[in-house]
């Protein structure tokens, strides 16, 4: 039975069918009277612009749900679809903690699905750089429209019928800041709305942002579909694998994707619109959308700096984003973990928000050893994905402590009971906490300042075994694109890759360019004419010696790294010029304390066979992957790299 004033919001859609079996002018004429039906039955109505109005039915008469509801955003709406979720099977309480659940998904919808993933341009290379021998999809997949318009018109029609389809009105960024951005994500799956809920700012008051008769929202339809041969395999996570779509229309701030309610996939605000999209409309507008963490750091003297960094997908933006210093003195405070807006104020500092409201980590690996305030921030008011269950209503996955687990039994992310000694992990390697950013005890104070926060550093970085020193300077701001636009990492389980393979991942945003690589480097090194650029720095925790192990022990320790930035922030004279770049001038690392030693000699070398074949590595990338389209003054910064490699 669904609550009572649950079915005050909703409202039957089989008129919408009907209409589809007009012609034109009725059709227009009925549109019109459902509009006004929509926008009386639904909470305020008042607060719905007509283009919103409209865009719903658009996607009503499309997807012919059976119920439509209005997200208002509220406590109470929340409890109401836990008890459909509960219902349906597709969350269970985790009672142990405080509203903790856990959504286990269909074992095929576990990661974000970049083959699948598409940019729609009217001509190619506005998507991707077209290049005679351009490996597909390496640099992003363009789709033109008209096929766009087939892949919907054969996945979505329908598609709802018999489910709700929710209408969420959600902010990318603190609403009201002139850094945000608005969207409208219609779903059918209430796990969507739910994340949305803690991932972004969602309900009436963004929609009392948008100006009266405006459709200034990005457009986001999604639905977990339904397969064609009418298989759900795991009812209580419906989904179309074999169909799975998601695509991206810049030209009119579309985003449809289809098949898959897994967060990359489904919760359209994050990595569709706060990045692909998003960095078309910061392309326009002049700024910057980009797959970095917002840090503070405070040093002992209390002078505090902002940092942002990007690293690829799983490889530590959270926990570099809470980290504990082991470095006496210093704080960090937390602004975002994942995503990050950055635009030149009328000062010309560069300033950034987090559009986001809470963060969709990965959970293996997170342990009070690892990440202390994560496991501080995580066990209230959190949806884990794919994790492992205990028998007392916990959670478990590889890496967490191992005690306290001795006396449960543990169920694994397929629902099956899981010992030890299985061969396979009891947590999906991709498994997620998604969580209020707000709860976290180190959040910044300045996290939701609508002005953002001043930006006097950049980092890049990847999981790079070999060769990759632990950290360099660039020497001027191309030299720092450069950098950016060569940066390689090991694969991960963020995405459908196998294997631990090196991989080009230019920016991380090698999966969320929302135009060609080639146009967006023109527009980072335009940056430099726009204000006062940030130094630029490459870091690498990932290093291992000749027996296998990593060379620096990471977490709380980068603060070390941290604080080395922090002096070359303040133009303190501690680095050595190199052939990459400029290092740390020997004893300027701070290993005071240090609890492991460290082979520092080994972990700065730069291996000359190591650096010469880096190069020619990134020649052939640019070469065949972007082409004509690289800026003269990223190829001459790589002329100039290889020339110093070689008198290295
Ligand atoms: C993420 C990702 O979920 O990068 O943040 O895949
Ligand atoms: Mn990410």
């Amino acid at each position: 039975m669904l609550h009572r004033q649950y079915k005050n919001i909703i409202i039957h859609t089989s008129i919408v069918r009907f209409l589809q079996l007009l012609n034109t002018t009725k059709r227009w004429h009925l549109v019109s009277q459902l509009r006004r039906f929509l926008s009386v039955q639904y909470g305020d109505s008042a607060l719905l612009t007509p283009g919103v109005k409209s865009y719903v039915n658009e996607c009503a008469s499309l997807c012919q749900p059976d119920h439509i509801h209005l997200c208002d955003g509220s406590a109470q709406e929340s409890q109401m679809l836990r008890k459909v979720m509960l219902k349906q099977g597709t969350i269970i309480p985790l009672t142990k903690y405080e509203n903790c659940w856990l959504a286990r998904t269909n074992p095929e919808d576990v990661a974000r699905v970049e083959s699948k993933t598409f940019i729609c341009t009217d001509h190619e290379e506005e998507a991707v750089p077209i290049t005679p021998s351009a490996k597909k999809g390496v640099l992003g997949n363009w789709i033109a429209p008209r096929d766009m318009e087939q892949a919907i018109q054969e996945r979505f029609p329908g598609c709802m019928r018999g489910r709700t389809m929710y209408v969420i009105p959600f902010s990318m960024g603190p609403i009201g800041s002139p850094l945000s951005k608005i969207g409208i994500e219609i779903t059918d799956s209430e796990y969507v709305v739910e994340s949305m809920k803690i991932m972004t700012r969602v309900g009436n008051r963004v929609l009392e942002q948008l100006p009266g008769d405006s459709d200034q929202f990005v457009r986001c339809l999604h639905s977990v579909g339904k397969p064609k041969n009418g298989n759900t395999s795991v009812p209580s996570w419906p989904c179309d694998p074999e169909r799975t779509i998601i695509l991206h229309k810049p030209g009119s701030n579309d985003i449809v994707s289809y098949g898959s309610g897994y967060g990359g996939n489904s919760l359209l605000g994050k990595k569709c619109f706060a990045l692909r999209i998003g960095s078309t409309i910061a392309k326009r507008e002049g700024w910057l959308a980009e797959h970095m963490l917002i840090l503070g750091i405070t040093n002992p003297k209390g002078k505090k700096i902002y940092v942002a960094a990007a690293f690829p997908s799983a490889c530590g933006k959270t926990n570099l984003a809470m980290m504990t210093p082991t470095l006496p003195g210093y704080k960090v405070e937390c602004v975002g973990d994942d995503i990050a807006w950055m635009k030149f104020d009328s000062q010309g500092t560069l300033r950034a928000i987090n559009p986001e409201n809470g963060f969709f980590g990965v959970a293996p690996g997170t342990a009070m050893s690892t990440n202390p305030i994560a496991m501080k921030t995580i066990f209230k008011n959190t949806l884990f994905t794919n994790v492992a269950s205990t028998s007392d209503g916990g959670v478990y996955w590889e890496g967490m402590e191992e005690s306290g687990f001795n006396n449960v039994t543990i169920t694994d992310w397929l629902g099956k009971l899981w010992s030890k000694q299985a061969e396979k992990p009891a947590a999906h390697p991709n498994s997620r906490f998604c969580t209020p950013a707000a709860q976290c005890p180190i959040i910044d104070p300045a996290w939701e300042d609508p002005q953002g926060v001043p930006i006097s550093a950049i980092l890049f970085g990847g999981r790079r075994p070999k060769g990759v020193p632990l950290v360099y300077e660039a020497r001027n701001w191309s030299h720092g694109v450069f950098m950016g636009a060569a940066m390689r990492s090991e694969s991960t389980a963020a995405a459908e890759h196998k294997g631990k393979v090196i991989m080009h991942d230019p920016f991380a945003m090698r999966p969320f360019f929302g135009y060609n690589f080639g146009d967006y480097l023109h527009h980072w090194l335009s940056m430099e004419k726009r204000g006062n650029v940030p130094k630029v720095f490459h870091v690498n925790w990932f290093r291992k010696g000749a027996d296998g192990k990593f060379l620096w022990p990471g977490f709380g320790d980068n603060s070390r790294v941290l604080d080395w930035i922090f002096r070359r922030v303040s133009e303190e004279d501690c680095f050595v010029d190199t052939a990459i770049g400029y290092l740390p001038s020997e004893g300027a690392l701070n290993t005071e304390g240090l609890k492991q030693s460290v082979d520092l000699k080994e972990m700065f070398s730069l291996p000359r066979a190591f650096w010469q074949q880096e190069v020619i590595d990134i020649e052939n990338y640019f070469k065949t992957q972007v082409g004509k389209y690289l800026p003269k003054e990223i190829s001459n910064q790589l002329d100039e790299l290889k020339n110093r490699v070689a008198n290295m």
